[in-house]
């Protein structure tokens, strides 16, 4: 299977996170990249397709912001990394953003997601792999696999969240669509749910959005992921959300994950584009899903069986001694 990565990917590192009230170091590690490198071999780095198809997906004034805020930060004065604290509710009305802090809550849904001098790098490259492992599979792959780092599935059109600035799947899906597929699947096995994923798709019938996660009612990101949730006017029945309990072990989630592929199924799709975190495995330091470092390939070859072309995207996964295994597991199922 081809895989994509440019090393600029690695160069978003953040020092802390808020966690339970007090900084911790940040989960969403650099490290992770070097597991997953280390496990699963060569990658080849993708073209630069620039930042049109980021722009068919995010808006203009979000990708400004992402550009310009580390250094409005330091024009403030201050040092370390960027991270807001006022929120304003994203998208109630709009106020002037001069200030740098009013312009980091309105792009931001929370408060564990800095913006790093390099955030725009890295998250750029890591669109530009999905991208490349995306028309990698248009031009006729079985499969491809983009190590998509930072993650992208919490990010919406207009802000980040979730340790993630660029939607890589949602940019990939757009893509897909403008070189002509007519309908894609997107297949979200992260532990968390995939608010902006949904959100930035949540009106459209073309690209139908199924997620198996973690239930919101008890877990990150709360506001979005409830089973109730199916999407809006022409996109109504094409969103799918199959919260699971904490514990929950392959059986729970094999089972959840074949009623998405069913539903995808129904839906026909040209592409598969799967977000896949190994945050959903046992040991994972901010989760609480049960499933062995085994499982992945079983998952992997459930969805392989219904023949999509498929591009894979790498979202979360935290336990950082265990990643390459759960990855190169997931890959080798597939
Ligand atoms: N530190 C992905 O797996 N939780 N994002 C913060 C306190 C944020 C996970 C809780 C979890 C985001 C891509
Ligand atoms: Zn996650």
């Amino acid at each position: 299977m081809r895989r994509f990565f440019d090393p600029r990917q690695a160069l978003h590192a953040p020092a802390l996170e808020l966690h339970n009230g007090g900084f911790a170091p940040y989960a969403e590690t650099p490290a992770r990249v070097d597991a997953i490198l280390a496990a699963i071999g060569g990658t080849e780095t993708p073209p630069d397709r620039g930042t049109a198809p980021i722009l068919a997906v995010h808006t203009t004034d979000y990708v400004d912001f992402l550009q310009s805020a580390p250094a409005r930060w330091m024009a403030a004065g201050r040092s370390g990394d960027a991270i807001p604290y006022a929120f304003p509710v994203v998208g109630r009305r709009a106020v002037p953003l001069d200030r740098i802090d009013a312009a980091m809550g309105r792009y931001s849904f929370d408060a564990t997601t800095p913006i790093t001098a390099k955030a725009w790098t890295s998250s750029y490259w890591s669109a530009q792999s999905a991208l490349a492992a995306t028309q990698a599979v248009l031009a006729g792959e079985r499969a491809a696999f983009a190590l998509c780092r930072p993650p992208g599935h919490h990010a919406g059109a207009d802000y980040c969240g979730g340790y993630c600035h660029l939607n890589a799947a949602a940019i990939a899906a757009q893509a897909a669509r403008d070189a002509g597929t007519a309908r894609v699947a997107i297949l979200d096995i992260d532990y968390h749910h995939g608010n902006g994923t949904q959100d930035i798709f949540q009106t459209r019938g073309d690209i139908f959005y199924a997620s198996v996660h973690a239930d919101p009612a008890t877990d990150y990101p709360f506001y979005w992921g409830h089973a109730d949730e199916s999407g809006e006017g022409e996109g109504a029945g094409a969103t799918l959300n199959l919260p699971l309990p904490h514990g929950a072990t392959l059986t729970a989630f094999r089972g959840a994950q074949a009623v998405a592929l069913d539903a995808i199924a129904r839906f026909a799709p040209g592409l598969l584009i799967v977000s896949f975190g190994a945050d959903t495995w046992r040991g994972d330091p901010i989760s609480h899903f049960a499933l062995e470092t085994a499982d992945y390939p079983v998952l992997a070859r459930d969805i392989a069986a219904r023949g999509w072309p498929t591009a894979i995207l790498m979202e979360g996964g935290y336990a950082v001694g265990a990643l390459g295994d759960n990855v190169a597991g997931f890959l080798g199922g597939f």
